[in-house]
């Protein structure tokens, strides 16, 4: 006990007035990606030259937004991840299995995990104890410890240390070695040496970062819990066997996410509403030369393909060499069965690569020491020694599949074949609409109220739902440069319904002609005629229906609106509070509450509150006030994440609808189906 002690206090060589500046070269071209709020703490000595040298961990506050993006909610929440996906690492690497996110009344973020506790004796390069290390030194995570354990990073992995940099307070316990021990950070600075506070039974082992988000940094400390949540089941998923439990004491939730089952369990859970085409998923995991690799696939009688990618536990949207590996390997795998099945006749041509993906649930995860990521937003897994990798597992899994299985493969080749014979009917009734519109001459749908402005970069446009509620929208608006097209009712369910019928719909029909891109083959984004698409919907469970329904058929149909940003979603307030003649209006729960406490402080008298259930209960002022006046709303821009995130499913489970606050979300038995309700 006594060494561990002597240690952990030879890790802390300095206190922090007199440590030297460590300096960092800030390459000129990151520079300027700052997204955050330009906070200039301009000091003596800095001068804006090519090369700019910060002092540590002061370079990660003065520009927070090249460290982790935006300061906004989602830089908030990648402190989270950061926090977390540490822990992870630990679990991946066989050292942990449990892992506590508590999120304060007060917005605090303690995150406990029963791993091996960061190391607390002393680091020869930096002079402080390893743990001082990773809190204190940009970069400094994995650096230590032995090579090997930390399998993440790419879009997490700036460092814990930035995470302690952007909080106003931080505490790190450790308990190993028998002791516990504390240090306390203020903004990135250590309060005094690590200390040991007491002794740790071996069952305690772990590491404890607790962390209130610095309020002068970040633009709310808003905390999103279905998005967090939706991350921590993300990644239980990936872990087999790996516990998170997730508890919101602002409103007393508390969810615990373990699928024993891992990415079966994922698929399994994306299928849950669909009618599947064969009972089992197709499942394998191998090791080789390094890299593990994880795949499991699952058919269902529907249209669309729900395939995701992950590396390192990271959704690669924009896929990679385990996409490619994946894909080649399912198309020619199952064309060489078919032959010889007799399935395929020679006369046939081959199913492509299409018509096997119809119907489709897969989960492809690998994990490698060295990942690349690549692309602009980093979503893109660069390994070209993935691919072959990938192809192996996916071709032997499946073939043996198909050869022990032979009427599931039947009933997945009829799947495979009727996609073919769809796609071929489809593409001839598209072509038909879209000859059609072309002699319609593209007149704009008469339920558009559009704006005068004819510059697109100047345009927006408001997609309302109802009828109602879009008549107050185009009171509400500024003519000049706001547009609003009203959405009657339920827009058809995208996802089940066919290329042909969609085209069909009036409302859809309605949206392609106001954007004025096309659709499909002939779509040209730089004919969108707003640079600002809207989506706004009640702040209900219809409206979030809708919401849905409207993601999934961009991010299906015209992509480009998603990843070239101009896709937005519109924030109605959900509460308008009232106090003598003051009146604010609250966006969420927790603001409503605190809205309250501090009318109810300022004067006596009666607090009046008003739900919001529909965009309807507003009048066209308060809906210009509140969501729609450029210079006050706030708008959140949707991202492929979110619309990969439009699914159905997670809001079924997380959506307020769901009475009971506290969920256990598991599965224990491979065998069972559907526990993970
Ligand atoms: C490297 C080495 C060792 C532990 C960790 C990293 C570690 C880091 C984190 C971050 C959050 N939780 C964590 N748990 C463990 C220890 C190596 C050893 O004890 O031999």
């Amino acid at each position: 006990m006594a060494k561990n002690m002597n240690t952990a206090d030879d890790g802390v060589a300095r206190e922090r007035a007199d440590a030297p500046a460590r300096l960092q070269v800030v390459p000129p071209g990151r520079r300027d990606r700052a997204g955050g709020r330009g906070r200039s703490k301009a000091r003596d000595g800095y001068t804006a030259e090519n090369i700019q040298v910060l002092e540590g961990l002061e370079a990660v506050r003065r520009r927070p937004g090249m460290y982790i993006g935006t300061t906004d909610i989602r830089g908030l929440h990648h402190l989270v991840y950061e926090v977390v996906d540490n822990s992870v690492d630990e679990a991946l690497a066989g050292h942990c299995d449990t892992i506590e996110v508590r999120i304060g009344a007060d917005s605090r973020v303690t995150v406990t995990d029963n791993g091996r506790g960061i190391p607390v004796d002393l680091v020869k390069a930096t002079g402080k104890s390893a743990l001082e290390t990773v809190l204190t030194v940009l970069h400094a995570g994995g650096k230590f410890g032995g090579g090997g354990y930390k399998v993440s990073g790419g879009l997490h992995g700036v460092g814990v240390s930035v995470v302690n940099a952007l909080s106003e307070h931080l505490v790190a316990e450790i308990r190993r070695d028998g002791g516990r021990y504390v240090q306390e950070f203020r903004r990135g600075d250590a309060q005094a040496r690590i200390r040991k506070v007491g002794d740790s039974a071996p069952a305690e082992r772990g590491t404890t970062i607790s962390f209130m988000a610095d309020r002068t940094i970040f633009e709310s400390l808003a905390f999103d819990f279905s998005t967090l949540a939706q991350r921590f089941r993300e990644m239980c998923y990936l872990t087999k066997g790996l516990r998170i439990r997730f508890v919101d004491e602002r409103d007393d939730r508390d969810y615990t996410f373990f699928f024993e089952g891992g990415i079966v369990s994922f698929v399994r859970h994306l299928n849950k509403n669909r009618q599947v085409v064969h009972a089992r998923p197709v499942y394998a995991e191998r090791q080789i030369n390094g890299i593990n690799v994880e795949i499991a696939l699952q058919y269902f009688d529907g249209q669309t393909e729900a395939a995701f990618f992950f590396a390192n536990n990271i959704n690669t949207i924009d896929g990679g060499s385990h996409q490619t590996g994946f894909r080649t390997a399912l198309t020619r795998t199952l064309n060489e069965y078919a032959r010889k099945a007799g399935i395929l006749k020679d006369a046939d041509s081959n199913l492509t690569g299409e018509d096997v993906r119809e119907g489709l649930t897969a989960i492809v995860s690998v994990k490698l020491a060295e990942p690349q990521f690549e692309g602009q937003t980093k979503t893109r897994l660069g390994n070209a020694e993935v691919t072959p990798l990938v192809a192996q597992v996916t071709t032997e899994a499946l073939t043996q599949y198909l050869e022990e299985n032979p009427s599931d493969a039947r009933r997945i080749f009829e799947q495979c074949l009727r996609a073919a014979r769809a796609r071929e009917a489809a593409r001839k009734a598209k072509d038909l609409v879209i000859r059609k519109s072309a002699l319609e001459g593209m007149t704009l749908p008469g339920k558009l109220a559009d704006c005068s402005e004819k510059n697109p970069d100047l345009c927006e446009i408001y997609l309302v739902e109802g009828d109602s509620a879009g008549g107050s929208a185009k009171q509400a608006r500024d003519r000049r440069s706001q547009a609003v097209l009203p959405l009657r009712g339920k827009i058809l369910n995208v996802e089940r319904s066919r290329m042909d019928k969609m085209l069909g719909n009036e409302e859809i029909r309605a949206m392609i002609t106001a954007l004025g891109i096309g659709i499909g083959e002939q779509m040209d984004i730089s004919r969108l005629r707003y640079s600002r698409v809207i989506i706004m919907t009640d702040a209900d469970v219809d409206g979030s229906h809708i919401r849905t329904l409207l993601l999934t058929f961009f991010f299906r149909n015209m992509p480009e609106l998603i990843t070239g940003g101009h896709m937005f979603i519109a924030q109605p307030p959900l509460y308008r509070v009232q106090s003598g003649k003051e009146i604010h209006y609250a966006y969420s729960d927790h603001e409503r509450d605190v809205t309250v406490a501090e009318f109810a402080k300022k004067r006596k008298g009666e607090v009046g509150i008003q739900r919001y259930k529909g965009l309807g209960e507003m009048n066209p002022e308060q809906l210009w006030e509140t969501t729609m006046n450029p210079a006050t709303r706030t708008i959140l821009r949707a991202d492929v994440q979110d619309a990969v995130v439009a699914d159905e499913v997670f809001d079924m489970l997380m959506g307020d609808q769901v009475p009971p606050r506290k969920k256990f979300i598991q599965t224990h038995a491979k065998s069972v189906r559907n526990l993970d309700v």
